[in-house]
């Protein structure tokens, strides 16, 4: 069977696009008093200024919900407001209506998914009254179970958050944890600046605690830690190995090899979708066609096979004709590996999009592949 490197890049191309689009909504909520940096935070761990460019619009008084076309998620945040005693209960109230009619429509996309309570750790003491607060929303919560996360902002000193964190932690508060941020560099004078930290932290907590079906989405969103994505990237893979490996598992004939390609797309696309960079098809085209390993449009598979296998250790050559079970999960396995590479370069800015298409970055690209095929185990 030929195998047409042009319909492989469109098909790629169109199920990135659907991985994109069909990702689940994230809803959460961002309380807590005016100043606190909750819209610096917002800013900071998503790939989007939602916060400053996100359309608003009031749901109560005090809370406004944000989002943005074609952006997978919503925003709801207590914005600028000196919370009285008094007002800080009614934004309990408020937010607790908010969870209890997300949890009432059983619309994954509609549910509160998480809520970040943000205090201020510059203050150094977190007031009484704001304990309580989050006691009884904590409290007020026990059905709907959403995760509470208390967000200490703005820890310039670590050692005083440490401590902030210990007294908060010692009140037994329904909440799951107790994460202290800095979410942008604080410059204290001109010879020293904090270092931001802790939001990848966030969310990996974030992450732990959130249903399965929204973490495509957390991590597409998220800029903030590429472990995260790297690691869920790496489901992908496994899935896709899984299920490459089962098709082989009565052995394929080489010329069939093309019936790993859809398994193959599907992990691409997925990765894609959890690193959320743009991936253009001129992208897509030097991948494929570097990693195919020729420039023609029309690739034969055998040819195509047989140049890989010879860098897999114990794969043997075609001569049988056939390919096993595990050789074709090792070729997926490092044909994903080699992409989250990919994805990683671009997604720290090591290397650009337009250096992919270049001489040099296919040999890179080309040279990972095939370390990638020697690493994998085939027995
Ligand atoms: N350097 C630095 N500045 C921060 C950080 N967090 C907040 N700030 C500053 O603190 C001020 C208030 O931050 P915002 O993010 O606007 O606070 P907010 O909670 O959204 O405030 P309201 O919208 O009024 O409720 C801004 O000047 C921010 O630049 C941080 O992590 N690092
Ligand atoms: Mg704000």
């Amino acid at each position: 069977m030929a195998i047409d490197a042009n319909k492989i890049v469109q098909d790629c191309f169109d199920a990135v696009r659907d991985c994109i689009t069909n990702l689940n909504t994230l809803n959460i909520i961002v309380a807590g008093k005016t100043g606190v940096g909750k819209s610096t935070l917002i800013n900071s761990v998503f790939r989007e200024e939602l916060a400053e460019t996100g359309i608003g619009r009031p749901v109560t008084r005090n809370i406004r919900r944000i989002s943005k076309p074609d952006f997978p998620l919503v925003v709801y945040d207590t914005k600028g407001f000196e919370l009285s005693e008094k007002v800080q209960r009614e934004v309990k109230d408020q937010v607790m209506k908010i969870i209890r009619d997300g949890f009432a429509c059983k619309d994954i996309n509609k549910t509160i998914h998480c809520v970040w309570y943000c205090v201020n750790a510059a203050s150094n003491r977190i007031e009484p009254e704001e304990i309580e607060g989050l006691r009884e929303l904590g409290n007020e919560n026990e059905m709907t179970q959403v995760p509470i996360i208390v967000v200490l902002t703005q820890c310039i000193s670590k050692k005083r958050c440490q401590d902030l964190r210990k007294v908060i932690e010692e009140e037994s508060l329904n909440i799951i944890q107790v994460v202290p941020v800095l979410a942008k560099d604080y410059e204290i004078d001109d010879e020293y600046v904090a270092k931001s930290f802790g939001l990848d932290v966030l969310i990996r907590v974030m992450g732990d605690a959130l249903p399965d079906e929204l973490v495509d989405t957390l991590q597409n969103l998220q800029i903030v830690s590429l472990e995260e994505k790297i690691n869920r990237a790496q489901a992908a893979v496994v899935t896709a190995v899984t299920a490459a490996t089962a098709t082989g598992a009565s052995p394929i004939p080489v010329s069939d090899c093309a019936v790993l390609i859809p398994i193959q797309i599907t992990m691409i696309a997925g990765i894609a979708a959890v690193f959320g960079v743009e991936l253009s098809k001129s992208l897509i085209t030097s991948i494929v066609t570097t990693l195919l390993g020729a420039g023609g449009a029309t690739l034969l598979g055998k040819t195509v096979v047989s140049n890989l296998l010879k860098f897999i250790p114990g794969a043997g050559s075609v001569v049988g004709g056939v390919i096993s079970g595990a050789t074709a999960g090792a070729l997926t396995a490092a044909l994903g590996e080699t992409f989250i590479w990919v994805m990683s370069q671009i997604f720290k800015g090591e290397m650009s999009e337009k250096d992919f298409s270049t001489k040099e970055g296919r040999e890179q690209m080309s040279s990972k592949f095939k370390e990638q095929l020697s690493l994998v185990r085939t027995k």
